[in-house]
């Protein structure tokens, strides 16, 4: 599969997506994010893969939805071609999906790092939703999706204004789980994704979707499906391993099975 606006490689059992529109600062356009799903569709199928990381530049992350694409659009147009539909389809992927964000990840591309399971920030990230200074709203979940992650009222306060936070403001307020030195986002980013493939395969994806039960419904339920879902893991291999490894004193060895 060739890409025109992402690059992609896998890093032993991890895949790497690189948005590469350096030029517009990783602007989303609809034929970038469609590549972004063609890729992480074919990394879910790919038994290989253990999870997957989505990056960018150092100066950006994304910068935004392609403003120049969606300037002229009508509201008809964007209705019957469900603009950023594809924002669905990405959420929905099953492996774990670790967002590398370094500079700014602005409106879609701070929408984009939050349909990720883990933010990890560069010490130089800015988030923040500024659709509002253009005259319009988040539209690829910003609205839901913040507001779940920091809260309601910052979550108000950024989409409201447009102003940006910077690294330490997004780990405290919750939406980010670790700062890492610029220089150092990569790897880190690559090293948590490999400890992350190096277990059960099946698992990880499981608990993927429990945790992402919390933001979907009541504690009751999620507490449920999540029973449910520890006590089907006993028919893996994995869970067999997994203790017994430790039983023994060992490391686990998951065959994904
Ligand atoms: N879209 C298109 N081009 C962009 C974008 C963008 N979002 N952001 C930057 N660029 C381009 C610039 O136009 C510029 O191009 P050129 O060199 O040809 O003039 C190039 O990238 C470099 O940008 P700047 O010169 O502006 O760089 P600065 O370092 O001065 O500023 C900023 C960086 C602050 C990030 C600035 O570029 C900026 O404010 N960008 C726009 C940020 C923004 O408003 N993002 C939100 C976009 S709207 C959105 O995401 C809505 C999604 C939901 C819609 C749902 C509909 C259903």
């Amino acid at each position: 599969m060739s890409y025109d606006h992402i690059l992609v490689e896998t890093r032993d059992r991890v895949g790497l997506i690189t948005l590469n529109r350096p030029k517009a600062l990783n602007a989303l356009n609809q034929a970038l994010l469609r590549e972004v799903e063609q890729a992480l569709s074919g990394f879910d199928t790919d038994e290989g893969i253990g999870c997957v990381v989505i990056t960018g530049s150092e100066k950006a992350f994304a910068a935004g939805a392609d403003i120049v694409e969606m300037a002229d659009k009508t509201y008809p147009a964007i209705y019957t071609e469900d603009l950023f539909a594809v924002g669905d389809r990405i959420a929905r992927h099953r492996l774990p999906v670790i967002a590398a964000v370094s500079g700014f990840a602005l409106g879609g591309g701070c929408e984009l790092a939050m349909m990720c399971d883990i933010i990890l920030a560069a010490d130089t990230a800015k988030f923040g939703q500024p659709e509002i200074k253009l005259g319009v709203l988040p539209g690829i979940g910003g609205t839901q999706r913040l507001a779940r992650a920091i809260g309601k009222a910052k979550a108000m306060e950024l989409c409201l204004t447009g102003r940006m936070m910077g690294a330490e403001e997004a780990e405290r307020a919750g939406l980010v789980a670790r700062i890492v030195p610029a220089a150092d986002l990569l790897d880190d980013a690559l090293k948590t994704a490999a400890t992350i493939a190096s277990m059960s395969r099946p698992v990880a994806m499981l608990t993927k979707e429990a945790i992402d039960r919390a933001d979907e419904t009541s504690l009751a339920e999620g507490v449920r499906f999540e029973r449910r879902v520890f006590h089907a893991v006993f028919a893996t291999e994995d869970q067999k391993e997994g203790m017994k490894a430790f039983v023994e004193k060992r490391p686990a060895s998951f065959r994904n099975a």
